[in-house]
């Protein structure tokens, strides 16, 4: 049998028993071997993208909706590198993924031969790293398999990505039905080891003293605060009930898809700047409890920083949840041993005495602060995003002004999931992302809504709405319109080096992938254009350049005399 076959069947086997359902694959010779097996894995969905960029984000989608890791094969290679944006965000926002990257066999290492070049740990810290040597017998093939095992449980546990550097040595296009593959092991053969993803996260329980900590600032009788970040939709869902009766009042970030699920205090940045006393009234509360602290809001930062009482970081992972620098001990534990925590103390007493605070701190309604151009019935960044609320599909929000506006605005009627890509926040690759979401909503597909220059630098993903229910809404205020706040002293360097204007339209971009397409300008247009369910569609609303980060400024102003966000130099001082 061909050694190419023998380990492509070996690492998709082992994949596929322990759950692998989603295989994305861009064309190339090196990685055919994982191609010709398609007919042998029927329960794998094999996807396809030709930039490897975008492959890297579609997998990265798709793991982020389904909460089981997919996995993206590239051929050898700069297809290698281009996977590089997707695994930085997968590790920094630990979502679980697999990278699959076939090499040509060392013996042609630093040669000069065609596409070779060093693969071998290329991620970097980004990636737990298995390198697959070219496999000629099952003892080979069996010793690869329990590394790869071995190196899934690390990355699982830890939420970063795995790489596979596989060699594969020509021939690479054997008829698997010509010399036939060893038989596949039943799916529910344990001998082997672990049998599916979930079976390889450990439950995280904290030690003795921390849990003790834990459940003094949980209990209802606690005078204390939560700040809510990044929760999936899944802990979200699973943690929700268990927050809502311990009846501390929360702070939501729009990340935390908590809004609309329980409860929760007004956006925060919205709350602060509107209601006179409020920032004092929360800064009163005695201790204060930082769940997944991965905000958008820099003023909640400033807030958690300058926070006089206790305060406590609770993380399923150990790192990205405290950029404020305020000390406090981090207790890292997973959501369902949090809800059983919290469920301990509550049980068996009347369910939460909502917090005052919930009723005593609201301001105006999101949807009258918005409506700043309802006569005219003109769509403004704030507009459209107040009229996602009512959305019927999940939503993933892009990153610049979408998430601020979002952070701000958005009150989601019904919890549909809200999804970001914030672990680094970059703005590459959140088509493809939001296609790979939308394989995992198939009754709905999902909505996405980005700034035009994100739209253009996916825009080779634009080819996927083919065949993903995705739609689109693109907010073309000419540039990055994010960069308007920055204090650039000179007009010209602003709009050349930062904003960046390209005076485009997507209707060339969606026409050549045959994706419809629309220029949406009125509101009554667009609310009834995003009722019900979502198809592969590119809606483009024009909106002034400007505007948007103008009224942003204004809703949130802060009253005279609260802090600002926090320096990198301050943020080091309160570490010290
Ligand atoms: C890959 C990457 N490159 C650069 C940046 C820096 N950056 C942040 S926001 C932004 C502009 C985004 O413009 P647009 O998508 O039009 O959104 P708007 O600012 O108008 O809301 C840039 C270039 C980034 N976050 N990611």
């Amino acid at each position: 049998m061909l050694s190419s076959a023998l380990a492509a069947n070996g690492i998709l086997s082992l994949l596929v028993s322990l759950g692998l359902r989603d295989l994305c694959m861009a064309p190339g010779s090196r990685s055919a071997p994982f191609a010709l097996l398609r007919s042998r894995f029927p329960e794998l969905t094999f996807h396809t993208h030709f930039d490897e960029r975008g492959l890297g984000f579609l997998a990265l989608g798709i793991s982020r909706g389904s909460g089981i890791p997919a996995a993206a094969v590239t051929t050898s290679g700069t297809a290698v590198g281009n996977l590089l944006p997707a695994v930085m965000e997968a590790r920094m926002s630990h979502i679980p993924l697999i990278l699959i990257t076939a090499d040509r066999p060392w013996e042609l290492l630093e040669t000069g031969a065609n596409q070779t070049c060093r693969q071998d740990g290329i991620f970097g810290s980004y990636a737990v790293f298995v390198h697959v040597p070219v496999l000629t017998s099952d003892i080979e093939l069996a010793a690869a398999k329990r590394r790869i095992s071995n190196a899934l449980a690390e990355a699982l546990a830890s939420g970063i990505p795995l790489h596979l550097n596989a060699e594969m040595r020509e021939p690479l296009y054997g008829d698997p039905s010509e010399s036939p593959l060893p038989a596949r092991p039943p799916a529910n053969d344990d001998r082997a080891g672990p049998t599916s993803f979930a079976d390889l996260r450990p439950e995280i329980l904290p030690g003795k003293s921390l849990m003790s900590m834990l459940r003094t600032f949980l209990a209802p009788e606690s005078p204390a605060l939560i700040a809510a970040g990044s929760l999936p939709p899944e802990d979200a869902a699973l943690l929700s009930e268990a927050l809502r009766k311990t009846g501390h009042p929360v702070i939501a970030d729009i990340q935390s898809n908590l809004r609309g699920r329980i409860p929760v205090l007004p956006p925060f940045d919205l709350l602060t700047a509107r209601m006179p006393g409020s920032y004092e009234r929360l800064r009163a509360c005695q201790r204060l409890i930082v769940l997944e602290g991965h905000f958008i809001s820099k003023k909640l930062l400033s807030f958690i920083r300058d926070f006089p009482g206790e305060v406590i970081f609770i993380t399923k992972y150990t790192d990205g949840i405290n950029a404020s620098g305020h000390p406090g001990p981090v207790i890292r534990i997973t959501p369902e041993a949090l809800r059983n925590t919290i469920l301990s103390l509550t049980d068996g007493k009347p369910a939460g005495k909502p917090d005052p605070l919930l009723r005593e701190l609201s301001c105006p309604g999101q949807e009258d602060l918005a409506a700043g151009n309802a006569a005219e019935d003109r769509l403004t960044e704030a507009s459209v995003i107040t009229m996602l609320s009512k959305l019927e599909t999940p939503l993933l929000i892009g990153n610049s002004l979408p998430a601020r506006f979002a952070d701000t605005l958005l009150a989601p009627e019904s919890p549909r999931g809200i999804f970001t890509l914030r672990g680094v926040s970059g703005i590459d690759g959140l088509i493809a992302a939001a296609s790979g979401l939308s394989h995992c909503f198939p009754d709905t597909g999902i909505t996405a809504v980005i700034g035009d220059t994100s739209a253009l630098y996916d825009l080779s993903s634009i080819a996927l709405l083919r065949k993903y229910r995705l739609r689109l809404i693109i907010l073309n205020n000419n540039g990055g319109n994010i960069f308007m706040k920055f204090p650039v002293p000179d007009d010209a360097i602003l709009k050349d080096l930062f904003v960046n204007p390209q005076n485009v339209t997507f209707a060339g971009a969606a026409g050549m992938f045959g994706i419809p397409w629309r220029q949406v300008t009125r509101e009554a247009e667009l609310r009834e254009l995003i009722r019900g369910p979502a198809e592969g569609e590119v809606l483009e609303i024009p909106l002034r350049p400007g505007e948007g980060i103008n009224m942003l400024r204004e809703l949130t102003a802060e009253a005279a005399g609260l802090p600002s966000a926090p320096s990198p130099s301050q943020n080091k001082a309160a570490r010290s």
